[in-house]
């Protein structure tokens, strides 16, 4: 993983602290009441440990996507064997359709998904025709500044949404009540909502003090080797 792709400027991940930061994340997740299936390193991918990217879990079907970055795109072979323990109706993004499911957020039955550098429009359109079969709705929005959606948000249930940057004006966001991330935080903004605990990286303590205002129970994990490669908590795993 210290190969990893990163556009971060903040050195080399130690791999040993990696490690443990990994560790913690997967226990936070169990203190939240899941069922947690750890996979083996997968050592061809320097990126693998962002499982987040290469599948959608809906309630009703996963989708393996097709990531957008060449290095990452075969990372979804070895996921399919694994998703289908989980999953029988398994659909898969094809060809020129690109996509990374770090641009896929859920609401519900909706699922807002961003044009960005490693999904595009073809992909995004085969997405929201899979949700459509299943009683779901998908609709896309263009993304500028972050690396994909969930980069600048989090959804944290009880319609309220942690937003920061760009996500800040888009109009589709104006409904939800917005607790707004300051710039200088911006990497917490990648929250997670597991059963009315968010998960926040720590380091962040306006954001994390913000959140436990809204009323969350928060679990702090720290996730410094994972910044490092422009990954967030939500990048390291596929929740559903
Ligand atoms: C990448 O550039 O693909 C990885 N270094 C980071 C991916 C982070 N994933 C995510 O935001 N969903």
């Amino acid at each position: 993983m210290v190969n990893g792709l990163s556009s971060a400027s903040l050195g080399k991940p130690d791999y040993q602290k990696a490690l443990l930061q990994h560790a913690d994340y997967v226990a936070a997740l169990r203190e939240c009441g899941l069922l947690v299936t750890v996979l083996p390193p997968d050592e061809s991918f320097p990126d693998s440990t962002f499982v987040e990217d290469v599948a959608l879990m809906t309630p009703h079907c996963a989708i393996i996507t097709n990531p957008g970055t060449p290095s990452r795109n075969l990372e979804t072979r070895s996921m399919f064997e694994v998703i289908r323990r989980f999953y029988t109706d398994i659909e898969i993004i094809q060809s020129p359709g690109t996509v990374e499911a770090g641009d896929i957020m859920m609401v519900g039955d909706d699922y807002y998904i961003g044009i960005s550098g490693r999904t595009n429009v073809a992909g995004a359109d085969q997405v929201i025709a899979i949700l459509q079969r299943f009683g779901l709705h998908g609709s896309m929005m263009e993304l500028d500044e972050v690396l994909h959606l969930k980069t600048g948000l989090g959804y944290l249930e009880n319609n309220k949404l942690l937003a920061c940057g760009e996500f800040l004006e888009k109009p589709e966001f104006q409904e939800f009540e917005l607790l707004i991330v300051d710039a200088d935080e911006a990497y917490a903004a990648n929250s997670v909502w597991i059963n009315d605990t968010v998960l926040t990286p720590s380091g962040f303590p306006k954001t994390s003090l913000m959140i436990e205002s809204a009323g969350y129970k928060v679990r702090e994990v720290d996730v410094s080797e994972f910044q490092k490669l422009d990954g967030g908590l939500s990048c390291l795993s596929l929740r559903f």
